[in-house]
């Protein structure tokens, strides 16, 4: 199988496993666990913030972000297609208690005057404006990049209203790569950001999220109130220091074979994309013209040995990572090619 679903399958190396088997530990509800700060500080200085919290997920990370940074009733701003507001469950409403205003974007990029237009009235009858959430890379837009100037930008909407504003940086590392900058300068304009060692880091479990030490220690205990209270998580967080330390670097193979995938694809007839488009390790392309569902198409995929999945009716998502070797990128090619030509 060759496994293009997300860079979520990739497996934890062998320095991580070593680094798990050997791991100094203690008890981290305590604030006793040596590998858990040590990781909690590791990543919080890579994006520039005070502190750290580590986090069974992604998910908890951004919503454990709203939780602290929202009362309930208050109204959230995030972008049309975002994880927050796509994929996790209406956590918002269901944990924050809070209503989410979606907020046209393109690329992730919402206009500051369209944000302005969003930001709440100070009116009796009108929710509070709480939380921005940004995303980058942002995922359902492709895996493209919010350069430091365009999340500035936003930023500024949100701080002239005295608003907080989380970021979503599964992909942190990657929209860092990818424009050649520091990750700081990347999240320099944001209160928090959460960014995941498990994607195309390659640690079995876990992400960060990070922030000013006020809202790390709040964060603490709604970790704990969520059940994320965890024990010897030196365990993990020794595989999630080798992921910041070996595999920031090597993300970089990700997107050149990202693109080697994209340019394969768009010569193949029947299948709709512009490689061009493709910034980091996410490729999406359209089925549309097989005149065959996603759904239908990742079922033929599956059957030759190929996975991916389906992000829209029409739209099928590729994801490269460490685990799919350059060999494999060419062969999942080589059958897509054939599959086509036999529909
Ligand atoms: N994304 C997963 C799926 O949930 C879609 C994937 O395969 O890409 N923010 C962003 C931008 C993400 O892409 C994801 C995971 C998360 C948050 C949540 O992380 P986890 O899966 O650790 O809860």
């Amino acid at each position: 199988m060759i496994d293009l679903r997300s860079d979520t399958v990739t497996r934890p190396t062998e320095n991580m496993r070593k680094a798990m088997a050997t791991a100094e530990v203690g008890d981290d509800v305590f604030g006793e666990d040596p590998t858990v700060r040590r990781l909690e500080e590791t990543g919080a200085a890579m994006v520039g913030k005070e502190a750290a919290l580590f986090v069974p997920s992604g998910t908890m990370g951004n919503q454990l972000a709203a939780l602290t940074h929202v009362s309930r009733g208050e109204e959230v701003l995030v972008e049309a297609d975002s994880h927050i507001f796509y994929y996790e469950l209406g956590g918002l409403a269901f944990l924050s208690g809070a209503q989410t205003r979606v907020v046209p974007g393109k690329n992730g990029f919402m206009k500051p005057e369209i944000l302005r237009e969003a930001v709440r009235e100070k009116d009796v009858h009108q929710p509070h404006t709480g939380l921005l959430c940004l995303e980058n890379t942002h995922n359902r837009a492709g895996g493209t990049v919010l350069t430091p100037e365009e999340t500035d930008l936003m930023a500024a909407v949100a701080r002239e209203n005295g608003i907080p504003v989380h970021l979503d940086g599964a992909r942190i590392f990657n929209a860092a790569c990818r424009l050649g900058v520091d990750a700081r300068e990347l999240t320099r304009s944001v209160d928090s950001v959460m960014f995941c060692l498990s994607k195309g880091l390659g640690a079995p479990v876990g992400s960060l999220l990070a922030g000013n030490c006020r809202f790390i220690e709040q964060a603490r205990k709604i970790r704990k109130l969520l059940g994320g209270g965890m024990r010897q998580a030196g365990i993990l967080a020794a595989a999630g220091l080798v992921a910041l330390k070996e595999m920031v670097a090597r993300l970089a193979e990700d997107h050149e074979q990202a693109q080697f995938l994209a340019e394969g694809l768009a010569e193949i007839p029947g299948l709709s994309l512009n490689p061009a488009t493709v910034q980091t390790n996410i490729v999406l392309f359209s089925v549309d013209d097989l005149n065959m569902t996603a759904e239908r198409f990742l079922a033929v995929l599956q059957d030759n040995g190929v996975l991916g999945v389906s992000f829209g009716k029409y739209i099928v998502r590729f994801v490269t990572h460490t685990d799919v070797s350059p060999a494999q990128v060419k062969k999942a090619l080589q059958r897509i090619k054939k599959i086509c030509a036999g529909l």
